[in-house]
């Protein structure tokens, strides 16, 4: 338990924490001594993180405490007489329940909107009449009523999924039906978001919820609320009011073509990409195109930082400067004139950064304020002019820009993202008979070998970006790999989002992608987006031939730099729907190895998805080919097939060193023999 807890934070020698790149490296050089940038913060803290903290056994909910405890020990239980299981439960659920916060906040921000937007309150409008009637459909409107009516059902039904007090959530009907079935049986089906976020902060107050298994069974309710209401209300209205992300070439990375060196360079920054939709029609504004002349620029140029990065990249191509550890880095290139942020994952220290120079970190939610940040208010009834008096504030600061600190690098990188649920069947299926049939056929004949999800973060604390190295071991080995969050950024820099990137994929893959041209990552969109799987999954499963329930499909997802509490809601989200995720380099119940068996083992046997624990890229793609290779074997479509960068022994060597035996009581169908008449894959 302890090795466990204590290996975080370590750092390799002569690798520097956070500085996962020779450009990061290079441009947080370029940096005077006196600036404190955020790898400079993990070295000067000097130490680990606090062990208890980690490992989810300090307890602070009361003023008796804060209590440390340590599972095993009587003495060390809390003062209230707390177990370790208790603790790490409770701060566990919170962090679900926290995550589940924001991006429901984030979902009911749309949700609003699009209410006023279809009672002409604000001037947006539906943009993709293909999806509504789908839509309609999923919030349980008759999608056969007049247009008018249907969008105003629609809009209260979206606000209702925050606020049901009752009831069954209607998203969560669109799950298929065994899987729905099993939620009702261990009573997880959510109510509306709100009351079931307010219940889990309830339930782990001090002297409420004490039985471990009942906690992570309410973090578990919790989180589908997420998945499967907030997230996904974000999800679709979103595509409605500003478009269905489509594939679209762009660039990524911190470089020419992504910043220009004669342009107002604005990045927009945060999650909520309403803002952001409006900044990019105010950058061709007429009026602000001749401010910008006057100072002596080209014109805007927008970029993109975290998920409104992503946002923009995926419906506008806007191009994304980098992911979460590299905001530092983007206003460090001294080409930013301003970064424009909404909500979420916008590190306090950026202003310490922008504060050495010209450029204006401006804030723009009410409830995201920041000390020596300039404060402009987005207003959604006048989202034009209020963008565009942000784009003057830009403006105004490129002639403060100083030449001799700009240092734009030469590495943008091209790619092509916009991989929408609904583009993928359009592109795998055709626009005439759009299915997820062809990707089923060539997962049960072996071509591909099952789906990987990539999400999350990326963390200071860790010293390189293991998702690269895990998303080439995986599509080596025929794995189709789906990317969303800052995860799909770095894979992005890395050149694997796109068609080229086709050539690095096991043959069977690579013949799948280069029939349609396809990357071997999908990205499929910002943190808010891992509701697309959800319903990608949920496709797959009813298109047939890979089992009736989402545990059954060659799945699994994995967040390997996690940060946010978020992460760890969409992780419990999709293990509650049946996949198996990892988390990496660490796990927030370490300290407790019944809460830890139960989320790794137990509740598998509710949901058929379960949480693992991985450090290196070599662990991850051991951990997760198993898992796909599991889920063949039950459908019986698995045949032998040697691992081409490690070796099976060395494989399992290592897994069983470090887990107990997989648990596998899942209603599995036994062994399976081969097919006779599957043929050898080449
Ligand atoms: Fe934040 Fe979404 Fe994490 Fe990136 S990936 S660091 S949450 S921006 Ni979701
Ligand atoms: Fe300590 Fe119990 Fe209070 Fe937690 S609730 S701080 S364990 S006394």
């Amino acid at each position: 338990m302890i090795d466990e807890r204590a290996r975080f934070g370590e750092v390799k020698k002569g690798k520097k924490p956070g500085v996962q790149s020779k450009l990061a490296e290079e441009l947080y050089q370029s940096l005077k001594e006196d600036v404190l940038t955020a790898p400079k913060r993990v070295e000067r803290r000097g130490t680990l993180p606090c062990a208890f903290g980690k490992g989810g056994t300090c307890c602070r909910v009361c003023n008796m405490g804060p209590c440390q405890v340590v599972e095993g020990v009587e003495e060390l239980r809390g003062v209230c007489g707390a177990s370790a299981a208790t603790v790490v439960a409770r701060n566990f659920a919170r962090m679900v329940a926290a995550g589940t916060s924001a991006h429901s906040d984030h979902g009911r921000h749309v949700a609003k909107l699009f209410y006023e937007a279809v009672h002409g309150e604000v001037p947006f409008e539906v943009k993709d009449k293909r999806k509504l009637r789908v839509v309609a459909q999923a919030l349980g409107v008759d999608p056969s009523l007049p247009e008018d009516e249907m969008l105003k059902r629609m809009a209260d039904t979206a606000l209702q999924i925050f606020s049901q007090q009752e009831g069954e959530i209607v998203l969560t009907h669109r799950a298929p039906k065994p899987l729905l079935e099993k939620w009702r049986k261990y009573g997880v089906v959510p109510r509306g978001v709100d009351r079931e976020v307010v219940e889990l902060i309830h339930r782990t107050t001090i002297g409420v919820d004490q039985d471990y298994r009942n906690i992570l069974m309410g973090a578990a309710r919790c989180s589908l609320a997420d998945g499967w209401g907030g997230s996904m209300v974000a999800t679709e209205l979103q595509d409605l009011l500003l478009g269905n992300p489509q594939p679209i070439r762009a660039k990524v990375n911190i470089g020419l073509g992504v910043l220009k060196p004669d342009h107002v360079n604005v990045a927009v920054h945060g999650h909520d990409p309403l803002l952001a939709d409006a900044l990019v029609m105010a950058s061709y504004d007429p009026e602000i195109l001749s401010l910008a002349k006057k100072v002596g620029a080209k014109g805007i140029n927008l970029s993109g930082i975290c998920c409104t990065g992503n946002e923009v990249l995926m419906r506008k191509g806007i191009p994304v400067a980098g992911s979460f550890i590299q905001q530092e880095v983007a206003i460090a290139t001294g080409a930013l004139e301003a970064v424009v942020v909404d909500v979420q994952c916008i590190m306090q220290n950026i202003t310490e950064v922008a504060r050495h120079f010209h450029t204006a970190v401006i804030t723009t939610s009410p409830i995201a304020k920041m000390e020596g940040a300039v404060h402009h208010p987005f207003d959604e009834k006048r989202a034009i002019d209020v963008a565009k008096e942000i784009l003057k504030v830009a403006i105004e600061r490129y002639p403060q820009r100083d030449p001799a600190k700009v240092r734009i690098p030469d590495s943008s990188i091209d790619v092509v993202v916009g991989f929408s649920h609904e583009a993928i069947m359009y592109i795998l299926g055709g626009r005439f008979r759009a299915s997820y049939k062809p990707l089923n056929e060539n997962i049960i004949n072996g071509k591909v070998r099952g789906i990987a999800a990539i999400v999350g973060c990326d963390n200071y604390r860790v010293d390189e970006p293991i998702q690269v190295e895990l998303a080439k071991e995986l599509i080596a080995n025929n794995v189709l790999v789906l990317a969303t969050g800052c995860s799909a950024t770095q894979l992005a820099i890395a050149g694997l989002l796109s068609p080229e990137a086709a050539e690095l994929a096991g043959p069977g893959l690579r013949e799948v992608l280069e029939a349609v041209g396809c990357p071997p990552v999908l990205h499929m969109g910002a943190c808010v987006d891992n509701s697309r799987p959800l319903i990608s999954a949920t496709e797959i499963v009813h298109t047939g031939g890979l089992g009736e329930d989402i545990y059954q499909i060659p799945a699994v997802g994995c967040a390997p730099q996690w940060m946010s509490e978020k992460a760890v809601a969409i992780g419990m989200y999709f293990v509650t729907s049946g996949v198996q995720v990892v988390f990496g380099p660490d796990f927030p119940t370490l300290g407790s190895k019944v809460v830890t068996d139960f989320l790794f083992y137990e509740i598998e046997k509710y949901f058929g998805g379960s949480w693992r624990v991985a450090r290196t890229a070599n662990e991850f793609a051991n951990i997760m080919i198993d898992r796909i290779d599991f889920g063949r074997r039950n459908l019986g479509i698995d045949k032998p097939k040697p691992r081409v960068l490690f070796d099976m022994a060395m494989r399992r060597a290592l897994d069983s060193a470090r887990y107990a035996p997989t648990f596998h009581g899942l209603g599995c169908f036994g062994p399976h023999a081969v097919r006779a008449e599957e043929k050898q894959e080449s």
